[in-house]
C-alpha cells in the first residue's frame, strides 16, 4: 500500500519530477512523509528515499530507454532541462554522458544534496519545508 501512495504522489508531480525540488512536489514529499519514513524515526535516510527514487524512474526516463538524457524531457522545456540535467550530472557515475536506472536510484538522491542542511545523511520534516521556502 505504502508503495501504491508513493506512485501516486509521482504520478501527480510536473514536468521534472526527477528533481523534487519544486514547491509543490516538497509539499507533497511532506504529506507522504509518514509514508516514506519506513522505520518511522522522523527523518529521511537515503535508502527509505531510495523507493521513492525508483518509483519515480518510469516517469523520468519518459521514453523507457533505460537512461535519463534530455530526449525525456518535452522540447518546450529543453532550456530548463539543460539547467537541471547539470545539476544531476554528478549522479552519472560511470561519465558516460547519461543517467541510467541504477545511477538513479542509487545514486545521492538530488533533494538530499540541495535539503541536508547538516550533512549528517538523513532529511527531518524541517529541512524539507526549509528546501521548500
Ligand atoms: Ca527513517
Ligand atoms: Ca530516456
Ligand atoms: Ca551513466
Amino acid at each position: 500500500m505504502y508503495r501504491t501512495m508513493i506512485v501516486a504522489l509521482i504520478l501527480s508531480v510536473g514536468v521534472v519530477p526527477a528533481l523534487a525540488q519544486s514547491a509543490d512536489q516538497i509539499q507533497q514529499l511532506l504529506a507522504n512523509f509518514s509514508q516514506v519514513d519506513a522505520d518511522g524515526d522522523g527523518a529521511l535516510s537515503a535508502a527509505e528515499f531510495r523507493n521513492v527514487q525508483a518509483a519515480q524512474w518510469p516517469q523520468v526516463d519518459r521514453n523507457g530507454d533505460g537512461f535519463l538524457t534530455l530526449d525525456d524531457f518535452p522540447r518546450i522545456a529543453a532550456g530548463r532541462a539543460k539547467t537541471q540535467l547539470a545539476e544531476i550530472a554528478y549522479l552519472d557515475a560511470d561519465g558516460d554522458g547519461r543517467i541510467s536506472q541504477s545511477e538513479f536510484v542509487d545514486g545521492e538522491p538530488p533533494l538530499f544534496r540541495r535539503a541536508d542542511s547538516n550533512g549528517d545523511g538523513m532529511l527531518t520534516q524541517s529541512e524539507i519545508e526549509a528546501a521548500g521556502n
